[in-house]
């Protein structure tokens, strides 16, 4: 049996990878980029398999399905981790081609490998799959649009699978991280403005890709009677900012003189004794 981790090349995935595999697990790696993939494998030895996958395209999830061999062929844990970020910029300005990158890989490429290994987790009466959602799919903010709704997909997705999969003894968690760094996140969404995604990190305390390893690996060695549903982790520095409250101008207050209001109030006495 073993767990099977997308996304492995980098971050959360690659802290995940060396976690399970220092408590003992056999670990599929997958993930597009072959030579980080071959690093690890250096690095983790013979419990650590690297698998290449494209999570963006449903052929490459399929194909690297098929080639993984017998002894590792069932998956006792998947962990949904590869997915991204792309742009910042407002609904108006996104580029589409970045909202469909985003689909296809969080939402698209997610659901189609859940779907592929189901069926034996099901057959089996046993397994457990660990989605990587984000606070992005419960708060909104500006230039989340495309991004946090696929988190918020994943989310819902998590916990509808949770309503038929109780009665099969299929665990199902979505572990919803907010500001996390040490990881590629911020330069692949800035497509390489590696300035910019440093900002995002500057003079605040993130959560670092171990705290997430290890909450999956808490999470995975919990009682097989106990299902935590969602778990949402931020860095104490983070926290809520309120509702905006965008205001017009006060409309100008019209100053009446005291000679008109006077001149006014004579004539409507003037006019009672008409
Ligand atoms: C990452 C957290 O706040 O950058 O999913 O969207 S955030």
């Amino acid at each position: 049996m073993a767990i099977l981790i997308t996304g492995a090349s980098a971050g959360f995935g690659v802290a995940m990878c060396r976690t399970f595999v220092a408590a003992g697990y056999h670990v599929i790696g997958a993930a597009r980029r072959e030579d980080k993939l071959q690093q690890l494998a250096e690095e983790l030895g013979e419990q650590f398999y690297p698998l290449e996958m494209d999570v963006s395209r449903t052929e490459s999830i399929q194909n690297a399905l098929n080639s993984l061999p017998e002894h590792l062929s069932e998956i006792d844990c998947l962990i949904n981790n590869a997915g991204l970020a792309l742009g910042l910029d407002t609904a108006d300005k996104a580029d589409f081609g970045d909202w469909e990158t985003m689909i296809q890989t969080n939402i698209i490429g997610l659901t189609f490998l859940t779907r592929q290994i189901l069926p034996q987790m099901v057959a089996r009466k046993q397994g457990y799959i660990i989605n990587l959602g984000s606070i992005a799919g419960s708060y909104a903010y500006p230039g989340s649009n495309v991004y946090g709704a696929t988190k918020a997909f994943v989310r819902q997705f998590s916990m509808n699978l949770r309503a038929e999969l109780a009665d099969k003894n299929i665990r199902i968690t979505n572990i919803e991280p907010g500001l996390c760094g040490d990881t590629e996140f911020s330069n692949v969404r800035f497509k390489g403005d590696d300035q910019r995604a440093a900002e995002v990190y500057e003079n605040v305390e993130f959560i670092q890709p171990q705290d997430i390893a290890d909450t999956a690996l808490w999470l995975y060695q919990r009682p097989a009677r106990m299902n935590v549903n969602s778990i949402e982790i931020m860095p104490v520095a983070q926290t809520f900012a309120g509702m905006k409250v965008y205001r017009d101008e006060p409309a100008p207050v019209k100053e009446e003189t005291f000679e008109k209001q006077s001149m006014s109030l004579f004539g409507k006495i003037k006019s009672w004794f008409k």
